[in-house]
């Protein structure tokens, strides 16, 4: 009677285990600018914090495509295009180090399609997934730094 118990106990916490991760897996299918899971294998598309060689501060890319893409006049940061309909993946990561007197903490963010990342600390990063369902030509940028900043193209 005890041991059917603690078997009944057991098969519920699995249960639930399941549950939880199931839901976890649902929400990450979930982009950050729609409310509902999308199937796609995303693009991913790498960007590095880093600096100019007169020191300023920038984002770096690099895309699962490959390819060089130059900043447009007037920004610091690569152009980025991606085509309309795609999944997303950008994977951030801050690679500028701390020094003495300037703790390292950038963030990404592009406004229109609520991509907004935590504020990272040096070699902190984060993934953000989001559906590219509109064309057009966004910023994305830093908020701590109005200097790093970059076009992104959707077309
Ligand atoms: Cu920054």
């Amino acid at each position: 009677m005890m041991k059917f118990s603690i078997m009944k106990l057991i098969g519920i916490g699995i249960l639930v285990v399941i549950a939880t991760g199931s839901y976890y897996a649902y929400q990450s299918l979930i982009p950050v600018n729609v409310d509902y899971p999308v199937i796609l294998v995303p693009e991913n598309i790498l960007i590095k914090t880093g600096q100019s060689s007169d020191g300023h501060y920038l984002f770096n890319h690099q895309s699962s495509r490959g390819g060089k893409q130059v900043p447009r006049s007037g920004m610091t940061s690569p152009t980025l295009t991606i085509s309309k309909g795609n999944l997303v993946s950008f994977h951030i990561i801050n690679e500028i180090k701390n020094t003495p007197n300037q703790k390292s903490i950038h963030n990404f963010n592009i406004d229109e399609f609520n991509v907004h990342s935590k504020d990272l600390g040096y070699f902190e990063s984060q993934s953000i997934n989001f559906l590219a369902d509109k064309s057009g030509e966004y910023a994305y940028h830093c908020t701590l730094h109005p200097e790093m900043k970059g076009l992104l193209i959707i077309n």
